[in-house]
This record gives structure tokens, C-alpha cells and sequence, in this order.
């Protein structure tokens, strides 16, 4: 494998670019017209323009895409997360092209984007899962009669859904006909499937998911969990690993239970096994990501590991280098997504000129970035600017160390998520691990941001005062 094409843009295409670099391999970026500026085009030995800003003229035209790699004579295509990196007819369309999709069989792709046909797949292999229906539910008198033998409250979610998208909580028999109709209808116009399926509702869990990786002779490593709770309407916020939560069986036992799930699509790659957990600390398996996903730092810092190169030495059809015991959890990693998101004015998109942009450095601070200043950040895409990861020897450290991090990042021209950031980071709940997926909706509003930057305000302006006395007492100059 000489040559890769990335068909992305922003951090994660500079984050491939730069371990295909340390390896040798040469990168060939893909761009559209909003991106012709961007530091990922400028970061790859060569860059094409495929197409119009709109994603679907560029970032998801496929053809292009693949027409574009085999005219350069690249060798494979990476497709980083989000856009085309969960299309199964893409990476089929890529190997077609006698080009290497850097990412698992089409096939996997295919079973883990459909819940039931995974529900199905996992079956034989003794996975935990929340109580619900394993076929499709089309009837209402079935559906009246599986919520009943459930427990409300129950969940309907669709099949093609994932990520949270076409989920509907029925709380009493009584709204259970409504519901199911919308979620039918719902799941029909947005995923053109309209299967859905009847949940137990796991009303307060933690969202713990595990790092796969398989190569193609068998092999199937984890690579522990990711704590993905702090999450915003199913975006997530901050990420850590390990979770404060798992004791060393618990985590043996979801990894176990995650290489199963690997194992029963035949995995390869890298992939994210997702489990629900409930206040007992049992566990579910909820889908399955077959991709590289934002996270993946978090755990490269805390195994020592480079997921990206795992990927490309799988799909070159090298055998892991690493077993199972090899690994070992060290230290405590965090990420904040950096969005440029207004979080006083209900997290809404502001873009626009980046006047100014200076991203933290030092140690045990990991910066995956995609912008840089005097750039404008464009309409089209996730607003998502960089990701700033820290890493200590403890939690307390990375904390200490975000918080930093945090106050040395400058942004002017857009807002972002750095000040909300800083207030989970600060908050008790977050700090002391007592969360689950309803913290922000629990915990933030606009005024508990405000009220904790005049907090903080007031003591940095105390902590200055002192200074100043102590200072002049040293020099005996008349006081204030
Ligand atoms: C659930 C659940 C409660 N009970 N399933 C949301 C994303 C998708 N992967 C599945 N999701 C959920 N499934 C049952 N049976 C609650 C969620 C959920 C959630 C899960 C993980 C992280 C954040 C979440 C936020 C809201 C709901």
C-alpha cells in the first residue's frame, strides 16, 4: 500500500494523513469548493477537487470518489467516520474498483446498520441485551401485548435508526397506538425501512462502549472502553477511558462479550461495540459502529496504541501485532469536542470568519484539529472544529489539565463549546463520576454557565487582589 486516499475532510482526514505519513504511505485528499482553503488539503501530498460545497456533491459522491483515487493510482480509501464510512455499497463499489476499503466487509457494514438483522447475527453468541422483541413489530394487538409482558416504560426504535434517531418512549398503554404509528412513519421517510422494535426502557443508563480490532486471520483484540455519557440530543460531548464505573472483571466480561459481537458479523478492523449500563451495573449490547469514530484518541492514549495504523495494517492483510495481554490500561484520557456551537443560545450553529484561532499545547495535551485562522467555517458540514484531548496519570490529572487547556484555546469569530466544556469539567457530578446520559438535560441551562464563569470571574479577581498586596508588601510601597 503506497497511496491512500482519504475521502474526508477536517481533523480526521489530517489525523489519517499524518499516521499514513509515519508509515510511508502517500495521501491524496478530496476536497469540495467550501474546502479549497482547508489545512487538510494543504497536509496531503495531493489534493482533488471533487465537487459543489453540498456533501452530496462531494464528500458522498462515491464515483467520484473512486474514479478520483484509481485516476492517481492510489492503492486503498480511507473513509474516516460520518459521510461515507458506514455505506456498504461504497466499500463494496471501492474493492470493485480493485481499490482496498480501509474498514470492515461490506457485508458487516450491512448487518450492524440494520439493529435487528444485529440482534439476529449476535443471537447464538450469548450477548446481554435489553428485554424487547427480536422480529419486527407491525401489529398493534402484538405490540399492546409485548409492552404489557415487558413493563412500560418501553422503547420503539427503528431498525435503520441508530445513534438515537427514530426512538419513541411509550410510557402507558394508552399512548402506545400513536406512538407506534408515528415511529413507523417516521422510520419509513427517514431510513426508507420501516421496521421497528419494542425495548424495555432503561430510563437512567451509561452509555460504555468497547474498541475492537480484527485482522483477517482470526484475530480479535479490545481495547477497553470509552465512557460516552456527556451527551447533547444524542451528540456527544466529552469522552473518557477508562470509565469510572468498571471494575477489572466487568471490563473483561464487556470486552469479552464485544469480541462476540466481532466475531458473529466477521469483523475486521477497527469498530465500536456500544452497551447500555443500568444503576446495577449490568449491561447491554445496543449496535454496533463499524467505523473509526471521533473518540478513538482517548483510547490510543490510554493503550499506547495508533488506531489508524491498526486499520492500514489490517487491511494490508498483516496479522495484529498485539495480543490480548499485551494490553494494559495506562492513565486517564479525555476528549472535548470543540463545536462551533453557541451553548447560550441553545447550541446553535455559528459560523462564519475564524478572526483569530490558537489551539493549547504542553504536555498531556493532544489537539486533533481542522481549522486554522483567517478561515471561514463553512455551513455545510458538522461544525465540529477540533477535538482537544488530555491525558494524565490520573483523572484528577487530565482534568486539571483540560480545564488548562481549555483557558489557553483562543477562538474569536464564532462560538463554541469550550466554555460548556469547562463547566462539565468543573461541575460536581462530572467530577466526582455520579453521571449518566441526562447530565446536560439535568444539570446545564444558559444561567448555570453564566452564574459559573462569574463564579470563577470573581475568584480570579480575588486571587489577583491578594497577589497585588503580597506583591507590594515585598516591594514596601504604601498600600492601597
Ligand atoms: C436505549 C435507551 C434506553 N433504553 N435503549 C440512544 C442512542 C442509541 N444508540 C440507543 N440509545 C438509547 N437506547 C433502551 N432500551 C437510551 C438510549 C439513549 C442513549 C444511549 C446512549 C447515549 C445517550 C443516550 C441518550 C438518550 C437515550
Amino acid at each position: 500500500m503506497k497511496k491512500i486516499l482519504i475521502a474526508n475532510r477536517g481533523e480526521i482526514a489530517i489525523r489519517i494523513m499524518r499516521t499514513a505519513r509515519k508509515m510511508g504511505i502517500s495521501t491524496v485528499a478530496v476536497y469540495s469548493e467550501a474546502d479549497r482553503n482547508s489545512p487538510h488539503v494543504k497536509y496531503a501530498d495531493e489534493a482533488v477537487c471533487i465537487g459543489e460545497a453540498p456533501a452530496e456533491k462531494s464528500y458522498l459522491n462515491a464515483d467520484v470518489i473512486i474514479r478520483t483515487a484509481q485516476e492517481l493510482g492510489a492503492d486503498a480509501i480511507h473513509p474516516g467516520y460520518g459521510f461515507l464510512s458506514e455505506n456498504a455499497e461504497f466499500a463494496e463499489q471501492t474493492e470493485a474498483g480493485n481499490l482496498t476499503f480501509i474498514g470492515p466487509l461490506s457485508e458487516s457494514i450491512r448487518v450492524m446498520g440494520s439493529k435487528l438483522a444485529a440482534k439476529e447475527a449476535v443471537k447464538a453468541y450469548d450477548i446481554p441485551m435489553v428485554p424487547g422483541t427480536e422480529k419486527a413489530i407491525t401489529d398493534i394487538a402484538d405490540a399492546k401485548r409485548i409492552a404489557k409482558d415487558i413493563g412500560y416504560p418501553i422503547l420503539i426504535k427503528a431498525s435503520a435508526g441508530g445513534g438515537g434517531k427514530g426512538m419513541r418512549i411509550v410510557k402507558a398503554e394508552k399512548d402506545l397506538e400513536t406512538q407506534m404509528t408515528r415511529a413507523v412513519s417516521e422510520a419509513r421517510s427517514a431510513f426508507g425501512d420501516e421496521a421497528v422494535f419494542i425495548e424495555k426502557y432503561v430510563a437512567s443508563p451509561r452509555h460504555v462502549e468497547i474498541q475492537v480490532m480484527a485482522d483477517n486471520h482470526g484475530n480479535i483484540i479490545h481495547l477497553f472502553e470509552r465512557e460516552c455519557s456527556i451527551q447533547r440530543r444524542h451528540q456527544k460531548v466529552i469522552e473518557e477511558a477508562p470509565s469510572v464505573i468498571l471494575t477489572p472483571e466487568l471490563r473483561a466480561e464487556m470486552g469479552e462479550a464485544a469480541v462476540k459481537v466481532a466475531k458473529a458479523c466477521d469483523y475486521r478492523g477497527a469498530g465500536t461495540v456500544e452497551f447500555l449500563m443500568d444503576e446495577n451495573l449490568n449491561f447491554y449490547f445496543l449496535e454496533m459502529n463499524t467505523r473509526l469514530q471521533v473518540e478513538h484518541p482517548v483510547t490510543e492514549l490510554i493503550t499506547g496504541t495508533d488506531l489508524v495504523e491498526l486499520q492500514i495494517r489490517v487491511a494490508r492483510g498483516e496479522k495484529l501485532p498485539l495480543k490480548q495481554e499485551d494490553l494494559e490500561i495506562r492513565g486517564h484520557a479525555l476528549e472535548l469536542r470543540v463545536y462551533a456551537e453557541d451553548p447560550l443560545n441553545e447550541f446553535l450553529p455559528s459560523v462564519g470568519y475564524l478572526e483569530d484561532y490558537s489551539i493549547p499545547s504542553g504536555r498531556g495535551i493532544r489537539v486533533d484539529n481542522g481549522f486554522e485562522a483567517g478561515m471561514d467555517v463553512p455551513i455545510y458540514y458538522d461544525p465540529m472544529l477540533a477535538k482537544l484531548i488530555t491525558y494524565g496519570s490520573t483523572r484528577e490529572e487530565a482534568l486539571q489539565i483540560m480545564v488548562e487547556a481549555i483557558d489557553q484555546y483562543t477562538v474569536k469569530g464564532v462560538e463554541t463549546t469550550l466554555p460548556f466544556g469547562k463547566f462539565v469539567c468543573l461541575h460536581e457530578a462530572f467530577r466526582s463520576g455520579n453521571f449518566d446520559t441526562h447530565f446536560v438535560a439535568n444539570h446545564y441551562t444558559p444561567d448555570a454557565l453564566l452564574a459559573a464563569q462569574k463564579d470563577a470571574a470573581r475568584t480570579a479577581a480575588l486571587l489577583a487582589v491578594k497577589q497585588y498586596t503580597e506583591d507590594l508588601k515585598k516591594l514596601r510601597l504604601p498600600k492601597l
